[in-house]
């Protein structure tokens, strides 16, 4: 034990010297524990500078790092690090050929829902279909984002339907004024993974989505939702 706690010490002060997680990295275990079992995780760097250890052991200063601290129970730090909740958040501008524009901003937290909050002003009043289409390519106005986001290959649905395009976002409904002012909380349109849609496009639409079921030719691709008034590009922002 007392080899333990000089051990730990030295290291302690090597923390509190240097205060640099990287040096995790040039350590040499003396023994054969195995690092991954030490209590020396990350936080360990926040150790308070006046530690009793330290204080107990301030001539193992001089140490060489080579010193690791090996046994579990050598400090009181709880449990292993955990990563903080990892928010991302990212921002589309839409616009068009008309006086339809509007802002919508996306967040979410680790691998739960993402929260879209849309402002989209200057459409008629009543519901509009609203999804995030394939690519980010606006060189041809928003016909050159593609048909709706759909990496499971399935038919186009309403945003509670199972079978859906991911990019299936429903309808927004613009006041007697044209503004719609929604949230939209969604399971498939992650910013974050392989399936990310940053990078991709939101569009809103002329007329109602008809979430699939409108009988309509164009009812299982587009929800027949019509001409594209306005579109933007998802990208990154500060969270
Ligand atoms: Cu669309
Ligand atoms: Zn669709």
């Amino acid at each position: 034990m007392q080899a333990a706690l000089a051990a730990m010490a030295a290291h302690t002060v090597m923390l509190s010297t240097y205060s640099s997680p990287t040096l995790f990295s040039q350590i040499q275990s003396p023994n054969s524990h195995p690092l991954p079992h030490s209590s020396f995780h990350g936080l360990s760097v926040k150790l308070p500078l006046k530690s009793q250890f330290q204080s107990m052991f301030l001539a193992a200063a001089h140490k060489p790092l080579t010193v690791v601290a090996a046994t579990e129970k050598a400090v009181a730090v709880p449990k292993p690090l955990t990563v903080v909740a990892a928010t991302k958040k990212a921002v589309a501008v839409l616009k068009g050929n008309s006086s339809v524009e509007g802002v919508v901003t996306l967040s979410q937290e680790d691998d739960g829902p993402t929260t879209v909050n849309v402002r989209i002003t200057g459409l008629t009043p009543g519901p509009h279909g609203f999804h995030l289409h394939e690519y980010g390519d606006t060189t041809n106005g928003c016909i050159s984002t593609g048909p709706h986001f759909n990496p499971k290959s399935l038919t186009h649905g309403a945003p509670e339907d199972e079978i859906r395009h991911a990019g299936d976002l429903g309808n927004i409904v613009a006041n007697a004024d044209g503004v719609a002012e929604v949230t939209i909380v969604d399971n498939q349109i992650s910013l974050t993974g392989p399936d990310a849609v940053i990078g991709r496009a939101l569009v809103v639409h002329e007329l109602e989505d008809d979430l699939g079921k409108g009988g309509h030719e164009l009812s299982l691709s587009t929800g027949n939702a019509g001409g594209r008034l306005a579109c933007g590009v998802v990208g990154l922002t500060p969270v």
